[in-house]
C-alpha cells in the first residue's frame, strides 16, 4: 500500500493553465520499450483555455476545447493538440469575449452594443454551447468531439481540423446525449438523452445509430429513439452522465440531481444564469434505477428499484447472470451532488484550500448494485439476491417497489476510483474481473489504480509531483487473459524538464513500460480514445 500523498506544491494547478495550439506534432523522447504493436493514435479532450479577453472562464468544463493526439508508430511517438473550431471558441476570439454561455460562466450581452441591440441579444433566446471538451467517440467513419448538449463537432483525426458542427435535433427528437455511448462489435451506437419534449412530457430517450452502412451513407440519418423511459419528477428530469448496458438491457441510474426546466428553459437566457444554476437536489427521492430491454426496445415499468440517495457520473460494467443484472458504479454518496460540479471550479486554488473543501465533499465509493429480473408477489420483504459472491441485496416491499443495498467494492476517504475503464471489446456487459481508474486524492488526479472487482484487490501507480489522466486499456493483439495489454495516460509533470508525457504500464501488473516526453504543459483532459492503427499503414 501506497502512503498519501499531499500536494503543498500546488502543482496540480498547472493542469488547470491556458496552452497554445501547436502548428504541427512535435516528437516525442521515448524511454524504456513501447510494445511492437502498438501503433496506433489516442486521442483525448479536455479544456485548455481558461480566459477569454480579461474574462475568466469560471468553471473547469467552460474550457475552450483542445483535443490532443499521441501518434505511436514503430516505437517512436509524436504529440499534436489544436483548439477546436467551435462557435464558442471561434466567436470567442472573435469578440474577445465569452459569447456562449458555458456550463459555469454566463456570457453577457456586449456591452458596447446599444440598447436596442443589446434588447436583440436577450430575446434571441438560449445559444446551447458546442464546446466538445468532454470526449471523442467515432459514428460510422467518422470522428465527434462532444459534450453534452446537442450539438456535436465532426474533427479530422489525422489533422485535428475541425469539420463540421452537427445539431443531433436534426435527427433526433433529444436536448442532448451524453458524452459516453456505448458502442457494441458491430458499430452499433446506444446512446441516452434528456428530452424537454413536445407537450412537456419529460423523458429520458435512448438513442440507437446503426452501424456504418454499405453504401457509405451517413448513420446519424438511420439513428432513431427506440425506447422512452420516465422521469421520477414531472418538469424535473434528472441529470444523467452515463448508463448501463449488457448484451439483452439498458439501465438507466436516476440519481436526485434534477434539472430545474423552468428555470432551464425560460430563465437563464434574460437573467444570466448558466447551467450549473438550474441544476437542484431532490432531497427525499433517494436513487432510483430503471430497466430496459434492448430487443425489442422495451421500458420495464414494473421494476421500481430504489435506494438510498448517491450521485453517479459513471457506470463500470454492466452484465446478467443467473436472472440477475449486476450493476457496478463509481458513486458519491448522498445528495449534495453539486459539490462535485461545484467543486471543479476550486482547482485552481492552493492545496490547504482543496483539502478543506475536500473534506466536506460527499465520500466516493465504488459499487455493486444487483437486481433481480424475476419478481414474484409472494417474495416480500425478503433478500431476492442469489448470487452467491455477491452481499448486495433487494427487498421487495408492500408498495411493489425494490429496495437495494449495495456491496462495496471500494472504498478510502477521499480517494475516489473514478474515470473507470475496462478491457471494453471483451468484457462490455459481460461478467468481469478488472477495471482500471484515475485515483481522485481530495478531486486532485494523481495516480492509476486498478481494482479487482471479485477480489476487491487493488494496484496503484503513482509517481511525485505527477498528475495522470483516465487511464485507456489497449489490448494486446492476441490478448488471453483479460488484463493482457497496456494502460494508456496522459501524465503532467510539471517540475520536469519535458513535463507532458504518454505513461504506458503493463495492465496486468501496473508497472512502467514506457513513457514518451515532450517539451510543454498538457492540460487536463476527461476522456478519450485509442484508434487502431489503419490498415494500410504496417
Ligand atoms: F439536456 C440537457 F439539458 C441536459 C444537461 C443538455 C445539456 C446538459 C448539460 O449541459 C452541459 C453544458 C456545458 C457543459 C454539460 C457540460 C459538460 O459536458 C458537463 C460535464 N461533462
Ligand atoms: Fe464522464
Amino acid at each position: 500500500m501506497v502512503s498519501r500523498v499531499e500536494h503543498p506544491a500546488a502543482g496540480y494547478k498547472k493542469i488547470f493553465e491556458s496552452v497554445e495550439e501547436l502548428s504541427e506534432p512535435i516528437p516525442a523522447r521515448v524511454s524504456g520499450v513501447i510494445p511492437p504493436w502498438l501503433g496506433g493514435s489516442l486521442l483525448r479532450m479536455g479544456p485548455g483555455l481558461f480566459e477569454v479577453g480579461d474574462e475568466l472562464l469560471h468553471h473547469l468544463f467552460d474550457g475552450q476545447a483542445i483535443i490532443h493526439k499521441f501518434d505511436l508508430k514503430n516505437s517512436q511517438v509524436t504529440y499534436h493538440r489544436k483548439f477546436i473550431r467551435t462557435d464558442a471558441y471561434v466567436r470567442a476570439m472573435t469578440e474577445n469575449r465569452v459569447v456562449i454561455t458555458e456550463f459555469g460562466t454566463a456570457a453577457y450581452p456586449d456591452p458596447c452594443k446599444n440598447i436596442f441591440s443589446r434588447f436583440f441579444t436577450y430575446f434571441r433566446g438560449i445559444e446551447v454551447t458546442d464546446n466538445c471538451m468532454v470526449n471523442i467517440y467515432p459514428i460510422g467513419e467518422d470522428f465527434y468531439a462532444v459534450t453534452e448538449t446537442n450539438y456535436i463537432t465532426k474533427v479530422d483525426p489525422d489533422s485535428l481540423e475541425t469539420v463540421k458542427k452537427v445539431d443531433l435535433c436534426k435527427y433526433l427528437s433529444v436536448n442532448g446525449l451524453t458524452a459516453h455511448p456505448h458502442i457494441e462489435e458491430d458499430g452499433t451506437i446506444y446512446n441516452i438523452g434528456n428530452c424537454f419534449g413536445k407537450n412537456m412530457s419529460l423523458a429520458y430517450n435512448i438513442v440507437k445509430i446503426p452501424p456504418p452502412a454499405e453504401d457509405g451513407s451517413d448513420p446519424l440519418e438511420k439513428s432513431e429513439v427506440v425506447v422512452q423511459l420516465p422521469s421520477s419528477e414531472r418538469l424535473k428530469p434528472s441529470y444523467i452522465h452515463s448508463f448501463g448496458i449488457t448484451d439483452d438491457y439498458l439501465v438507466l441510474v436516476e440519481p436526485p440531481v434534477k434539472i430545474n426546466l423552468l428555470r432551464f428553459l425560460s430563465a437563464w437566457s434574460v437573467r444570466g444564469a448558466t447551467y450549473m444554476d438550474c441544476f437542484e437536489a431532490n432531497d427525499s427521492m433517494g436513487t432510483w434505477f430503471h430497466l430496459a430491454t434492448k430487443e425489442p426496445a422495451a421500458y420495464l415499468s414494473s421494476h421500481k428499484f430504489r435506494t438510498s440517495a448517491f450521485n453517479i457520473f459513471h457506470h463500470i460494467n454492466t452484465y446478467e447472470e443467473e436472472g440477475f443484472i449486476v450493476v457496478d458504479l463509481c458513486t458519491w454518496k448522498g445528495h449534495d451532488f453539486l459539490y462535485n460540479y461545484l467543486y471543479l471550479a476550486n482547482l485552481r486554488q492552493e492545496w490547504e484550500e482543496v483539502k478543506r473543501a475536500a473534506m466536506r465533499a460527499p465520500q466516493p465509493e465504488v459499487r455493486r448494485y444487483v437486481l433481480p429480473l424475476d419478481l414474484h408477489r409472494e417474495e416480500q420483504g425478503k433478500n431476492l439476491i442469489s448470487l452467491s459472491y455477491t452481499t448486495a441485496t433487494a427487498v421487495l416491499r408492500s408498495d411493489g417497489t425494490v429496495w437495494l443495498e449495495p456491496e462495496i467494492l471500494f472504498s478510502k476517504p477521499r480517494l475516489a476510483f473514478e474515470f473507470p475503464q475496462i478491457h471494453y471489446s471483451r468484457c462490455r456487459g459481460k461478467k468481469y474481473s478488472f477495471t482500471y481508474g484515475l485515483g481522485l486524492n481530495h478531486f486532485i488526479p494523481d495516480r492509476i489504480v486498478k481494482l479487482n472487482v471479485q477480489t476487491k484487490e487493488t494496484r496503484e501507480w503513482l509517481e511525485e509531483d505527477c498528475y495522470p489522466s483516465e487511464p485507456l486499456f489497449v489490448p494486446t493483439p492476441d490478448a488471453t487473459e483479460e488484463d493482457d495489454g497496456v494502460l494508456l495516460s496522459i501524465v503532467v509533470k510539471p517540475g520536469a524538464e519535458r513535463p507532458g508525457f504518454l505513461l504506458v504500464l503493463d495492465a496486468a501488473t501496473l508497472t512502467e513500460l514506457a513513457r514518451a516526453e515532450v517539451e510543454a504543459i498538457i492540460p487536463v483532459t476527461l476522456h478519450g480514445m485509442y484508434c487502431d492503427p489503419k490498415p494500410d499503414t504496417p
